[in-house]
């Protein structure tokens, strides 16, 4: 299903994104799934953002849900597709473990996720893990279509910083060396991105008027790793059988920009030592 051309884009750049790999039904189906899922009620784990921001927000209609797979067969159906396995399977060498399931409704006026890595919360070690985040909504700069920095997928994880509440409903970022800048992706209903763990990616608010941007994402570790966030557990199988997985402790080293001879430089310290503090996921 994907060329040696877009298995080396995903190598060198961290991300690649596969055109119209769910079908127009399918996405109309899952929007309308989602929608009356949010419409009825709350679910553990839903999060409308940090608690910075005063007045008004979108969010508080529209929280963003997380690890449905355990509760709703759709999602978990989703989660284990046996396209998504296949582009994994191609991209990672190994079949994945999957772990997490997210849906972000980001409504007209929604924040955005400030940019950041997403092994620094799911923890995958050894390796990394992954993302399949399928749009639902055509999604373009105006709605708060993903941004990625690319060729950030080979970094440690970076010690995370104070982000913007005016801009992200998380309330840390990841910093980027004044050299580099984040790029926009932009996708049809029915595209997914798929990205590794130390990719640096987020996204800005929906300024439109009256389009949601909403996505689906499946968060995997690669098939060598052996311990995960306790979060994140149960694993599983892309079958659906569940797989025994260590717990990863957290507080692990994190990276800080530095110089050498005019060339960027990552040295790793301690996140206490980075200063890095309140975190959310
Ligand atoms: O959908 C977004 O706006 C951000 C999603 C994201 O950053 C993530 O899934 O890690």
């Amino acid at each position: 299903m994907l060329s040696n051309e877009q298995k080396q884009s995903f190598e060198r750049d961290g991300y690649i994104v596969v055109r119209g790999l769910f079908g127009a039904d399918e996405v109309r189906d899952l929007r309308e799934h989602y929608m009356r899922l949010r419409e009825a009620g709350t679910y553990p784990g839903d999060m409308v953002a940090d608690t910075r921001l005063q007045g008004d927000d979108p969010l508080a209609r529209y929280p963003r849900m997380i690890h449905m797979h355990r509760w709703d067969q759709a999602s978990r159906r989703w989660l284990l597709d046996p396209r998504l396995n296949e582009c994994l399977t191609a991209l990672l060498g190994l079949e994945p473990m999957a772990v997490q399931t997210m849906i972000y409704f980001k409504p007209p006026g929604a924040r955005g996720q400030a940019l950041h890595q997403d092994n620094f919360y799911l923890q995958a070690q050894p390796g990394t893990c992954v993302a399949a985040w399928l749009t639902l909504d055509d999604a373009d700069e105006e709605n708060g279509c993903m941004q990625v920095v690319p060729q950030t997928g080979k970094l440690p994880i970076l010690c995370p910083e104070e982000s913007d509440a005016a801009t992200s409903f998380t309330n840390v970022t990841t910093p980027l060396h004044p050299d580099m800048k984040s790029v926009p992706v932009v996708m049809r209903a029915g595209d997914v991105l798929f990205f590794n763990g130390s990719l640096i990616h987020g996204s800005y608010p929906n300024t439109s008027r009256d389009r949601f941007r909403r996505s689906l994402i499946g968060h995997y570790i690669t098939g060598d790793a052996s311990r995960v966030t306790a979060y994140c557990q149960p694993v599983l199988r892309m079958d659906g059988t569940e797989i025994p997985m260590g717990a990863s402790e957290g507080g692990a080293p994190c990276g800080v920009w530095t110089e050498r001879d005019g060339q960027p430089q990552i040295e790793m310290r301690s996140l206490a030592t980075a200063g890095a503090s309140e975190v959310s996921p």
